[in-house]
């Protein structure tokens, strides 16, 4: 844990006791100042005083004594309404602050590599903190990855932080500066918390807003809002601003053709530095895409050379429960895709896979799969679960797709490994648990669905 003295002797509301409530009591406490925990969960309010953390009472009067406000990333300022917290003490000219404004004056030595983008953040994050540990820098993974930047250790030498860095994070946390740092792709999302999809933009951009002189910018260029905000960025400064694309030669940038990484940062012809599809813990373009960015702010934030990081990128095991590897038995291999929520998320697994015996299902998205009908050719069989099991079926058998009604994960596991063993057919077959639904119906949340995968798997 990080110890912040920024509030010593004062006392900070805490309001949103999880994850990231919790480390910043934690660090406060320990950088002496007192505290005092909020959640509109009666359970979480209940479970902080019983661990002896003193509760706050939300009349106005409580504001007289409080010199900041910390709120969670969960926690609504603006959209779609204030939470009443939040407007209550701006209304009596209480700051606001995140976690990470707190992170960045405890260890201003630090640099952070920031991460954002609608999607591959949290890949290109791990990746990006694999390769600086292979590489021997001093460094940490933090963020909306999982771990609160105050939970981290606090060592006595500066470090680097492969940092990944949402659109609530980025809006909360207005003192932090990013080193360096990317934006990957911008697709709708979170709009109700942004006011739209302009607000949502504006979030996003912001992670290059006052970055120090020398910075890099990496930019992933394939959407259309993230391809005028290069632009713009490109008129704005004077050099740093790399783009990455996977489906063009950019300028001055790094791409990806026909799976070979390029980087012509230099302004030159383009150097060849890797062909991708040699990492097959990485599969797909997505992918590629994530390691290009990884590989932007490896080189040009942490001043790594093109050969270390590729070899340390060679050994990077991929993110559990995206596209997740588990094992191979004869020629069927197991992947385990759990993280793949919706179609758009499915889709990105299917296509890097030809003879899939397709696990699909549980509490569908709008739109259920209907998107995916292109990809059906390279399903063998597939194998409903869950609450939309049965209508996926419908939809697949119209498609002419062999399908079975499983009902649960483990009868689907057994009948897909069973069948997919017995194929005959050339080749590699895939048995992929990419659900294209929400858990809720059967698991707690997405990681158990893939954990009971994984396990099923492994006691076959
Ligand atoms: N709460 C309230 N009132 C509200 C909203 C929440 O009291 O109006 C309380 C809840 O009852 C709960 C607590 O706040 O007790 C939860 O706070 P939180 O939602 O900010 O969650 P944390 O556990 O602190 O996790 C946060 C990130 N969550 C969100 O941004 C929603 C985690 O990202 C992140 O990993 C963690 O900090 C560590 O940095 C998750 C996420 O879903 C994975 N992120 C979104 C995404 O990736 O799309 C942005």
């Amino acid at each position: 844990m990080i110890p912040v003295h920024t509030y010593a002797g004062q006392t900070v509301y805490i309001l949103g006791l999880g994850k990231t409530g919790l480390a910043v009591a934690d660090a406060l406490k320990a950088g002496g100042a007192r505290v005092i925990l909020d959640d509109d969960n009666a359970g979480a309010v209940e479970a902080a005083k019983a661990a002896g953390w003193e509760t706050a009472n939300r009349d106005a009067a409580v504001w007289d004594d409080i010199a900041a406000l910390h709120i969670s990333p969960g926690i609504a300022t603006d959209f779609p309404k204030p939470h009443p917290v939040v407007k209550a003490a701006l209304a009596a000219g209480v700051p606001l602050i995140g976690d990470l404004d707190l992170y960045a004056a405890a260890r201003p030595h630090d640099t952070f590599l920031a991460i954002t983008g609608t999607n591959g953040k949290s890949t290109t994050t791990a990746l990006l903190g694999h390769i600086l540990r292979e590489c021997g820098v001093p460094s940490a993974v933090a963020g909306n990855i999982g771990t609160p930047v105050l939970a981290l250790d606090n060592p006595a030498e500066p470090q680097t932080l492969a940092l990944e860095v949402s659109s609530y994070q980025l809006v909360l946390n207005d003192s932090v500066r990013y080193h360096h740092a990317a934006l990957l792709n911008i697709t709708p999302d979170h709009l109700d918390r942004h006011g739209g999809m302009d607000g949502y933009i504006a979030a996003k951009a912001r992670i290059f807003e006052e970055q120090p002189l020398g910075a890099a910018a990496v930019i992933g260029v394939d959407t259309p809002p993230t391809q005028y905000l290069y632009e713009a960025l490109r008129r704005e400064r004077d050099g740093g601003v790399i783009p990455v694309s996977v489906l063009q030669k950019v300028h001055r940038g790094v791409y990806v053709e026909q799976g070979e990484l390029i980087d012509n940062t230099d302004g030159g012809a383009g150097v060849r530095i890797a062909d991708l599809r040699q990492f097959t813990r990485l599969p797909g373009v997505h992918n590629w895409q994530n390691i290009a960015v990884a590989y932007a702010l490896a080189t040009a934030g942490a001043g790594l050379s093109p050969q270390e990081v590729m070899a340390a990128t060679a050994t990077f095991p991929g993110l559990a429960h995206r596209q997740e590897y588990i094992t191979k038995r004869g020629d069927v291999v197991f992947i385990n895709d759990s993280k793949a929520t919706n179609a758009e998320a499915a889709e990105r697994a299917l296509v890097c896979y030809q003879n899939i015996y397709w696990i699909i299902g549980g509490k569908a998205k709008d739109g259920g799969i209907d998107s995916l009908v292109e990809h059906f050719p390279r399903i063998r069989h597939a194998y409903g679960i869950g609450d939309a099991g049965a209508a996926f079926g419908e939809l697949l058998k119209k498609h002419g797709v062999p399908f079975t009604l499983s009902g649960t994960l483990d009868v689907a596991v057994e009948q897909a490994a069973a069948a997919a063993a017995a194929d005959a057919a050339a080749g590699e077959k895939v048995v992929l648990l990419s659900p294209a639904c929400a858990s809720f119906d059967q698991f707690a949340n997405f990681e158990q669905r893939g954990e009971q995968f994984r396990d099923k798997v492994m006691g076959l």
